[in-house]
């Protein structure tokens, strides 16, 4: 064999590429709107956000006054389903409350 056909022979394995990039984290956001009584957006956070009744007041009152705010942060698949979960809850008691997901950093 000469030394060409010889080098066609060679593998060259391929280094394994480590996949260096960090999950990105979701902030769940709560909209507000004017018919959503404070009682439930308090339930909501404590129920599916865990929220002491304190943080969950303040998170709503930032939420009435403001327009929107933080209910928590957390990877896609826990953000979403919390989003899911909320917005269940908010249309089985008939409240047009609303949220959005909007990726950190
Ligand atoms: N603005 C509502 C009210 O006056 C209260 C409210 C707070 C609604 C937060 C939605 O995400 C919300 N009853």
């Amino acid at each position: 064999m000469s030394d060409v056909d010889v080098k066609d022979k060679i593998k060259v394995r391929k280094k394994k590429s480590i996949n260096l990039k960090v999950p990105k984290n979701y902030f769940v956001i709560l909209l507000n709107d004017d018919y959503t009584p404070m009682e439930f957006v308090i339930y909501i956070l404590k129920s599916i956000f865990n929220k002491t009744t304190i943080d969950a007041e303040r998170v709503t009152l930032h939420v009435h006054t403001r327009g929107e705010g933080i209910a928590g942060l957390y990877s896609y698949q826990i953000a979403e389903q919390k989003a899911v979960d909320t917005l269940e809850e908010a249309k089985k008691n008939k409240y047009p409350l609303l949220v959005t997901l909007r990726e950190s950093e």
